[in-house]
């Protein structure tokens, strides 16, 4: 794996850098975007951030200045939390123009497309590694770059309770807001600022949940109609995986969500690696979060099946491990 230094020698050499992150931009990738952005600026480079689509309405205040698409020839291109090339969407054109290419991210699941990767699996988010390499860079993190880089950090480890949270998660934290972010405000425009429609929609969401396997896994399903009656957009499912796996004895939960495409979304409570499963239908991610995308007229309900036959398969599988070894 290359070394911060590596990604330092690249960012020296490049007089204009644009800043890339992934199609249905999360917390983290806004918030590594906008707060590398500005260090690179800092840095006294041009730097500017292209993103696929406006950030959701909930992400909204922790994005600056942006562009949707250019005819730009950057020197340097960084793409951030992004795990594989085609998750660049419409991007990905602009970023292959680049005359160099950066990748730096936390997914188990990449395999480096950059001309310079730091790939680091172990890390909570892409924030926690931009965070590294803003101190390595300038050193220096205003308050509005902390605020982005906590609540990269809050969204991609639910406020620091899912598993992927690291002492580094609470120390940058700490750190963050030392150097000045308003924490109470980040958590108010990402948790408290939900629009009616979006709560129907988790209404539905709930509605719709339904256990497998003894109540070992659990199904969220939204399709195009409860996006149209309720008015709201697919940014707006944000989190909703998660509802399945809360679930008092599930371990897996998958959602699925009708929108223009197939959208799944993977989550495991303890054991099961949802990234194998996910990489089956073409997808990747982490081990307790993973996704894939199919096309809109995929059979909704034989994909339900399958993916359930994939998780009782790892469950399974643990289960024998374990009375194996007992
Ligand atoms: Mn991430």
């Amino acid at each position: 794996m290359s070394k911060f230094s590596d990604i330092i020698k690249e960012i020296e050499k490049a007089e204009s850098i644009a800043v890339f992150v992934h199609v249905n931009m999360d917390g983290d990738a806004v918030g590594s975007a906008f707060s590398f952005a500005k260090a690179l600026k800092d840095y006294g480079k041009e730097a500017r951030v292209v993103l696929n689509d406006n950030p959701p309405p909930y992400l909204r205040y922790f994005a600056d200045e942006y562009v949707t698409g250019t005819d730009e020839v950057f020197d340097l291109a960084v793409a951030l939390d992004c795990g594989d090339m085609a998750r660049l969407g419409c991007c990905r054109a602009i970023f292959e123009r680049a005359h160099r290419h950066i990748c730096i991210d936390h997914h188990v699941s990449n395999e480096g497309y950059g001309d310079v990767n730091y790939i680091k699996a172990k890390a909570s988010s892409t924030s926690e590694i931009v965070y590294e390499l803003i101190m390595d860079l300038t050193g220096k993190i205003s308050s509005r770059q902390a605020e982005q880089l906590y609540a990269g950090i809050i969204t991609d480890t639910g406020g620091f309770k899912f598993s992927n949270t690291t002492p580094e998660s609470f120390l940058y934290s700490a750190e963050l807001l030392k150097c000045g972010a308003d924490i109470g405000r980040v958590c108010i425009e990402i948790y408290e600022c939900e629009s009616l429609g979006k709560l129907k929609l988790k209404s539905r969401a709930l509605d719709s949940l339904k256990l497998y396997s003894g109540g070992k896994i659990s199904s969220v399903i939204l399709t195009e109609k409860d996006f149209e009656e309720t008015g709201t957009e697919f940014s707006d499912c944000e989190g909703f995986s998660e509802i399945g796996r809360s679930v008092d004895g599930v371990e897996a939960a998958f959602s699925v969500t009708v929108k223009n495409q197939v959208k799944v979304s993977l989550r495991s409570k303890s054991y099961v690696d949802v990234s194998r499963v996910a990489a089956h239908f073409g997808g990747g991610g982490h081990v307790r979060a993973s996704g894939f995308t199919l096309p809109a007229d995929t059979d909704v309900d034989k994909l339900t099946e399958e993916i359930v036959k994939m998780f009782e398969k790892e469950i399974l599988e643990h289960e024998n491990e374990r009375s194996n070894s007992n």
